[in-house]
Protein backbone atom coordinates (compact mmCIF):
# COMPACT_ATOMS: atom_id res chain seq x y z
CA UNK A 1 0.00 0.00 0.00
CA UNK A 2 1.21 3.29 -0.85
CA UNK A 3 0.15 6.91 0.35
CA UNK A 4 1.14 10.17 -0.42
CA UNK A 5 1.16 12.95 1.83
CA UNK A 6 1.01 16.73 1.46
CA UNK A 7 -0.41 19.56 3.57
CA UNK A 8 -0.90 23.43 3.44
CA UNK A 9 -1.61 24.10 -0.32
CA UNK A 10 -3.04 27.55 0.66
CA UNK A 11 -4.80 27.41 -2.56
CA UNK A 12 -5.93 30.90 -3.42
CA UNK A 13 -6.55 33.53 -6.56
CA UNK A 14 -4.25 36.02 -6.20
CA UNK A 15 -0.88 36.29 -5.20
CA UNK A 16 0.34 37.21 -1.44
CA UNK A 17 2.37 40.52 -1.27
CA UNK A 18 5.99 38.60 -0.71
CA UNK A 19 5.52 36.38 -3.80
CA UNK A 20 7.35 37.67 -7.16
CA UNK A 21 5.58 35.33 -9.60
CA UNK A 22 2.19 34.28 -10.54
CA UNK A 23 1.18 32.41 -7.76
CA UNK A 24 -1.94 31.02 -8.51
CA UNK A 25 -0.29 30.02 -11.44
CA UNK A 26 2.64 28.20 -9.73
CA UNK A 27 0.04 26.79 -7.49
CA UNK A 28 -1.09 25.14 -10.42
CA UNK A 29 1.90 24.16 -11.62
CA UNK A 30 2.38 22.08 -8.25
CA UNK A 31 -0.54 20.44 -7.75
CA UNK A 32 0.02 19.31 -11.71
CA UNK A 33 3.39 17.58 -10.45
CA UNK A 34 1.62 16.35 -7.29
CA UNK A 35 -0.87 14.56 -9.54
CA UNK A 36 1.74 13.14 -11.91
CA UNK A 37 3.38 11.53 -8.60
CA UNK A 38 0.59 9.79 -7.46
CA UNK A 39 0.30 8.18 -11.19
CA UNK A 40 3.96 7.71 -11.70
CA UNK A 41 4.42 5.71 -7.82
CA UNK A 42 1.29 4.16 -7.94
CA UNK A 43 -0.57 5.41 -4.48
CA UNK A 44 -3.84 3.99 -3.15
CA UNK A 45 -4.88 6.55 -0.84
CA UNK A 46 -3.70 10.90 -0.99
CA UNK A 47 -3.76 12.01 2.20
CA UNK A 48 -4.33 16.07 2.82
CA UNK A 49 -3.01 17.82 6.27
CA UNK A 50 -5.17 20.78 6.44
CA UNK A 51 -5.66 24.27 5.20
CA UNK A 52 -6.40 23.29 1.83
CA UNK A 53 -7.68 26.55 1.10
CA UNK A 54 -6.34 29.49 2.60
CA UNK A 55 -9.94 30.53 3.50
CA UNK A 56 -12.53 29.38 4.08
CA UNK A 57 -14.61 30.70 1.31
CA UNK A 58 -12.83 30.96 -1.73
CA UNK A 59 -14.32 32.30 -5.30
CA UNK A 60 -15.54 29.87 -6.91
CA UNK A 61 -13.44 30.46 -10.50
CA UNK A 62 -10.57 29.74 -8.16
CA UNK A 63 -12.75 26.56 -6.42
CA UNK A 64 -13.32 25.15 -10.60
CA UNK A 65 -9.70 25.50 -11.24
CA UNK A 66 -8.21 23.74 -8.39
CA UNK A 67 -10.75 21.41 -7.99
CA UNK A 68 -10.57 20.31 -11.68
CA UNK A 69 -6.99 19.49 -10.70
CA UNK A 70 -7.37 17.27 -7.88
CA UNK A 71 -10.07 15.37 -9.91
CA UNK A 72 -7.55 13.82 -12.59
CA UNK A 73 -6.40 12.40 -9.05
CA UNK A 74 -8.47 9.15 -8.95
CA UNK A 75 -7.67 7.42 -5.89
CA UNK A 76 -10.04 8.54 -2.47
CA UNK A 77 -8.06 11.85 -0.28
CA UNK A 78 -8.23 11.68 2.58
CA UNK A 79 -8.14 15.46 4.61
CA UNK A 80 -8.45 17.15 7.65
CA UNK A 81 -9.23 20.74 8.33
CA UNK A 82 -6.46 23.25 8.81
CA UNK A 83 -7.22 26.72 10.62
CA UNK A 84 -7.49 28.07 7.16
CA UNK A 85 -10.45 26.36 5.97
CA UNK A 86 -12.21 27.42 9.04
CA UNK A 87 -13.84 30.31 10.33
CA UNK A 88 -12.56 31.66 13.62
CA UNK A 89 -10.77 28.36 14.22
CA UNK A 90 -14.30 26.79 15.07
CA UNK A 91 -14.80 23.45 13.54
CA UNK A 92 -18.71 23.59 13.90
CA UNK A 93 -18.53 26.27 11.07
CA UNK A 94 -17.22 22.94 8.71
CA UNK A 95 -20.51 22.82 7.13
CA UNK A 96 -20.46 26.20 5.64
CA UNK A 97 -16.78 26.21 4.49
CA UNK A 98 -15.77 25.08 0.66
CA UNK A 99 -14.05 21.94 2.38
CA UNK A 100 -17.30 20.85 4.23
CA UNK A 101 -18.88 21.78 0.51
CA UNK A 102 -16.00 19.36 -1.00
CA UNK A 103 -16.94 16.48 1.42
CA UNK A 104 -20.35 16.20 0.78
CA UNK A 105 -19.63 15.99 -2.70
CA UNK A 106 -17.09 12.89 -2.09
CA UNK A 107 -14.40 15.05 -3.63
CA UNK A 108 -12.71 14.81 0.00
CA UNK A 109 -13.09 11.95 2.49
CA UNK A 110 -12.90 14.27 5.89
CA UNK A 111 -11.61 12.45 8.36
CA UNK A 112 -13.64 12.52 12.01
CA UNK A 113 -12.11 12.99 15.21
CA UNK A 114 -12.44 9.67 16.59
CA UNK A 115 -13.77 7.72 14.12
CA UNK A 116 -11.07 5.64 12.45
CA UNK A 117 -10.90 4.57 9.08
CA UNK A 118 -9.89 0.93 7.93
CA UNK A 119 -7.97 0.75 4.50
CA UNK A 120 -7.22 -2.71 3.13
CA UNK A 121 -4.72 -3.85 0.33
CA UNK A 122 -2.62 -7.13 -0.37
CA UNK A 123 -3.81 -8.28 3.02
CA UNK A 124 -2.39 -5.44 4.69
CA UNK A 125 -4.56 -3.68 6.86
CA UNK A 126 -4.06 0.60 7.98
CA UNK A 127 -5.94 2.27 10.87
CA UNK A 128 -6.58 6.17 9.40
CA UNK A 129 -7.47 8.99 11.96
CA UNK A 130 -7.13 12.40 11.76
CA UNK A 131 -7.89 15.28 13.96
CA UNK A 132 -8.41 18.51 12.35
CA UNK A 133 -7.96 22.08 13.75
CA UNK A 134 -9.65 23.62 16.55
CA UNK A 135 -8.98 26.72 19.15
CA UNK A 136 -7.75 24.42 22.02
CA UNK A 137 -4.98 23.09 19.61
CA UNK A 138 -1.55 23.22 21.51
CA UNK A 139 -3.25 24.53 24.34
CA UNK A 140 -5.02 21.72 25.97
CA UNK A 141 -3.52 17.99 27.24
CA UNK A 142 -1.77 17.07 23.65
CA UNK A 143 -2.85 13.57 23.89
CA UNK A 144 -6.36 14.10 23.19
CA UNK A 145 -5.40 15.53 19.77
CA UNK A 146 -2.00 13.63 18.63
CA UNK A 147 -2.08 10.14 20.23
CA UNK A 148 -4.77 7.37 19.56
CA UNK A 149 -4.85 3.77 20.06
CA UNK A 150 -3.90 1.03 17.41
CA UNK A 151 -6.48 -1.61 17.19
CA UNK A 152 -7.61 -3.82 14.66
CA UNK A 153 -5.07 -3.11 12.10
CA UNK A 154 -1.41 -4.33 11.52
CA UNK A 155 -0.52 -0.47 11.21
CA UNK A 156 -1.72 2.59 12.42
CA UNK A 157 -1.33 6.95 10.98
CA UNK A 158 -3.05 9.45 12.54
CA UNK A 159 -2.91 13.13 10.92
CA UNK A 160 -2.72 16.32 12.83
CA UNK A 161 -3.05 20.10 11.95
CA UNK A 162 -1.58 20.91 14.73
CA UNK A 163 2.18 22.50 15.53
CA UNK A 164 3.76 20.01 16.08
CA UNK A 165 7.45 20.61 16.52
CA UNK A 166 10.55 18.21 16.75
CA UNK A 167 11.98 20.21 19.42
CA UNK A 168 11.30 23.49 21.37
CA UNK A 169 10.06 26.56 19.94
CA UNK A 170 10.45 28.36 22.59
CA UNK A 171 7.50 30.38 25.00
CA UNK A 172 6.10 32.57 22.16
CA UNK A 173 4.33 30.16 19.30
CA UNK A 174 1.93 27.43 21.29
CA UNK A 175 2.97 24.06 19.91
CA UNK A 176 3.57 20.70 20.64
CA UNK A 177 7.19 18.84 20.70
CA UNK A 178 7.16 14.90 19.57
CA UNK A 179 8.74 14.14 23.03
CA UNK A 180 5.06 14.98 24.62
CA UNK A 181 3.03 12.34 22.71
CA UNK A 182 5.31 9.51 22.98
CA UNK A 183 2.58 7.68 24.14
CA UNK A 184 0.42 7.36 20.74
CA UNK A 185 0.33 3.99 19.27
CA UNK A 186 0.37 5.41 15.43
CA UNK A 187 3.54 4.08 13.47
CA UNK A 188 3.19 7.26 11.81
CA UNK A 189 1.89 10.51 13.17
CA UNK A 190 1.46 13.28 10.19
CA UNK A 191 1.17 16.60 11.37
CA UNK A 192 0.30 19.89 9.34
CA UNK A 193 -0.12 23.37 9.77
CA UNK A 194 3.83 24.06 10.78
CA UNK A 195 4.81 25.95 7.60
CA UNK A 196 8.42 24.76 7.91
CA UNK A 197 8.34 21.62 8.48
CA UNK A 198 10.78 19.27 10.58
CA UNK A 199 13.45 16.81 10.02
CA UNK A 200 11.81 13.15 10.44
CA UNK A 201 11.86 12.16 14.08
CA UNK A 202 12.10 8.06 14.86
CA UNK A 203 11.05 6.88 18.66
CA UNK A 204 10.84 3.13 18.82
CA UNK A 205 9.80 2.04 15.17
CA UNK A 206 7.41 5.25 15.31
CA UNK A 207 7.56 7.64 12.91
CA UNK A 208 6.74 11.73 13.22
CA UNK A 209 7.18 13.56 10.15
CA UNK A 210 6.03 17.07 8.65
CA UNK A 211 7.38 17.93 4.95
CA UNK A 212 6.38 21.18 5.29
CA UNK A 213 3.99 23.50 3.57
CA UNK A 214 3.28 22.75 -0.36
CA UNK A 215 3.61 26.56 -0.67
CA UNK A 216 5.60 29.36 0.74
CA UNK A 217 3.37 31.73 1.46
CA UNK A 218 5.56 34.39 3.54
CA UNK A 219 9.33 35.22 3.39
CA UNK A 220 10.72 34.17 6.64
CA UNK A 221 14.61 33.12 5.86
CA UNK A 222 13.95 30.30 6.51
CA UNK A 223 11.25 29.65 3.59
CA UNK A 224 12.83 31.13 1.53
CA UNK A 225 15.92 28.44 1.54
CA UNK A 226 13.11 25.63 2.02
CA UNK A 227 12.13 23.31 -0.93
CA UNK A 228 8.57 22.28 -1.03
CA UNK A 229 8.37 18.43 -0.67
CA UNK A 230 5.61 15.75 -0.65
CA UNK A 231 6.37 12.31 1.51
CA UNK A 232 5.86 9.01 -0.52
CA UNK A 233 5.25 6.14 2.31
CA UNK A 234 5.24 2.76 1.31
CA UNK A 235 3.61 -0.29 3.58
CA UNK A 236 4.62 -3.04 1.54
CA UNK A 237 5.03 -5.87 3.73
CA UNK A 238 4.18 -3.81 6.72
CA UNK A 239 7.13 -2.06 7.02
CA UNK A 240 7.09 1.61 7.27
CA UNK A 241 9.36 3.45 4.67
CA UNK A 242 8.68 6.75 3.48
CA UNK A 243 10.33 8.99 0.97
CA UNK A 244 10.76 13.29 0.47
CA UNK A 245 9.86 13.68 -2.99
CA UNK A 246 10.82 17.87 -3.20
CA UNK A 247 8.86 19.46 -5.84
CA UNK A 248 10.84 19.84 -9.19
CA UNK A 249 8.06 22.77 -10.17
CA UNK A 250 9.06 24.73 -6.97
CA UNK A 251 11.73 27.39 -8.17
CA UNK A 252 14.61 28.53 -5.76
CA UNK A 253 12.87 30.53 -2.74
CA UNK A 254 15.05 33.79 -3.91
CA UNK A 255 12.97 33.69 -7.44
CA UNK A 256 9.74 33.51 -5.87
CA UNK A 257 9.77 35.25 -2.80
CA UNK A 258 10.63 38.86 -2.07
CA UNK A 259 12.86 39.81 0.50
CA UNK A 260 12.09 43.83 0.36
CA UNK A 261 8.65 43.39 1.78
CA UNK A 262 10.45 41.89 5.07
CA UNK A 263 12.96 44.74 5.64
CA UNK A 264 10.13 47.51 4.63
CA UNK A 265 7.83 45.60 7.69
CA UNK A 266 10.63 45.62 9.70
CA UNK A 267 11.16 49.56 8.95
CA UNK A 268 7.74 50.08 9.41
CA UNK A 269 7.68 48.15 13.06
CA UNK A 270 10.56 50.62 14.19
CA UNK A 271 8.70 53.50 13.28
CA UNK A 272 5.60 52.56 15.01
CA UNK A 273 8.02 51.52 18.32
CA UNK A 274 9.50 55.21 17.62
CA UNK A 275 5.81 56.89 18.09
CA UNK A 276 4.93 54.92 20.58
CA UNK A 277 8.05 55.76 22.84
CA UNK A 278 7.51 59.23 22.05
CA UNK A 279 3.64 59.05 23.32
CA UNK A 280 5.25 57.39 26.29
CA UNK A 281 7.66 59.83 26.62
CA UNK A 282 5.40 62.45 27.09
CA UNK A 283 2.98 61.04 30.19
CA UNK A 284 0.03 59.58 30.99
CA UNK A 285 -3.31 59.58 29.25
CA UNK A 286 -6.39 59.21 30.83
CA UNK A 287 -10.09 59.25 30.05
CA UNK A 288 -11.58 57.46 27.33
CA UNK A 289 -13.37 60.07 25.28
CA UNK A 290 -12.15 61.27 22.40
CA UNK A 291 -12.48 64.62 22.67
CA UNK A 292 -10.64 64.79 25.93
CA UNK A 293 -7.99 62.68 24.14
CA UNK A 294 -7.42 64.94 21.66
CA UNK A 295 -7.71 67.85 23.75
CA UNK A 296 -4.62 66.20 26.01
CA UNK A 297 -2.70 64.99 23.31
CA UNK A 298 -2.55 68.66 21.47
CA UNK A 299 -2.05 70.18 24.34
CA UNK A 300 1.27 68.19 25.48
CA UNK A 301 4.02 70.14 24.56
CA UNK A 302 7.15 67.80 25.27
CA UNK A 303 5.31 66.05 22.55
CA UNK A 304 7.48 66.58 18.92
CA UNK A 305 4.90 68.10 16.72
CA UNK A 306 5.56 65.42 13.66
CA UNK A 307 4.21 62.74 16.77
CA UNK A 308 1.49 65.08 17.64
CA UNK A 309 0.28 65.80 14.33
CA UNK A 310 0.61 62.32 13.27
CA UNK A 311 -1.87 61.19 16.62
CA UNK A 312 -4.18 63.63 16.28
CA UNK A 313 -4.79 62.85 12.26
CA UNK A 314 -5.04 58.91 13.55
CA UNK A 315 -7.81 59.92 16.15
CA UNK A 316 -9.42 61.59 13.59
CA UNK A 317 -9.29 58.83 11.28
CA UNK A 318 -10.54 56.28 13.54
CA UNK A 319 -13.37 58.62 14.74
CA UNK A 320 -14.54 59.05 10.75
CA UNK A 321 -14.58 55.03 10.59
CA UNK A 322 -16.33 54.85 13.43
CA UNK A 323 -19.25 57.33 11.91
CA UNK A 324 -19.33 56.49 9.23
CA UNK A 325 -19.35 52.68 9.82
CA UNK A 326 -16.16 52.06 8.24
CA UNK A 327 -17.69 53.61 5.17
CA UNK A 328 -14.05 55.53 4.75
CA UNK A 329 -11.94 52.50 4.14
MN1 LIG B 1 -1.10 26.59 7.02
Amino acid sequence: MRLLFLTDTHHRGTSPQNRLDNFPASQKEKLQEVVALVEKHKVDFVLHGGDFWDNPFPALNVCGEILEIYRAISVPIYAIAGNHDLYGHNLNTLHRTMLGFMARLGLVQLLKPGVPVYLKKEGLGLQLTGQSYHYDMDRRDPALDYCVRKEKCDLAIHMVHGLLADRSLGNIIRHTVVDRILTTEADLTLAGHYHLGFPPVEVDDRYFLNPGALVRVNNHPSEISRRPAVILIDLSGGAINYQLLHLQSALPGKLVLDREQVELKMQREERLADFVRGVKAAGEYYGLDLGEMVATIAAKETLSPAVREEALRRLALAQEDFQTGGARA
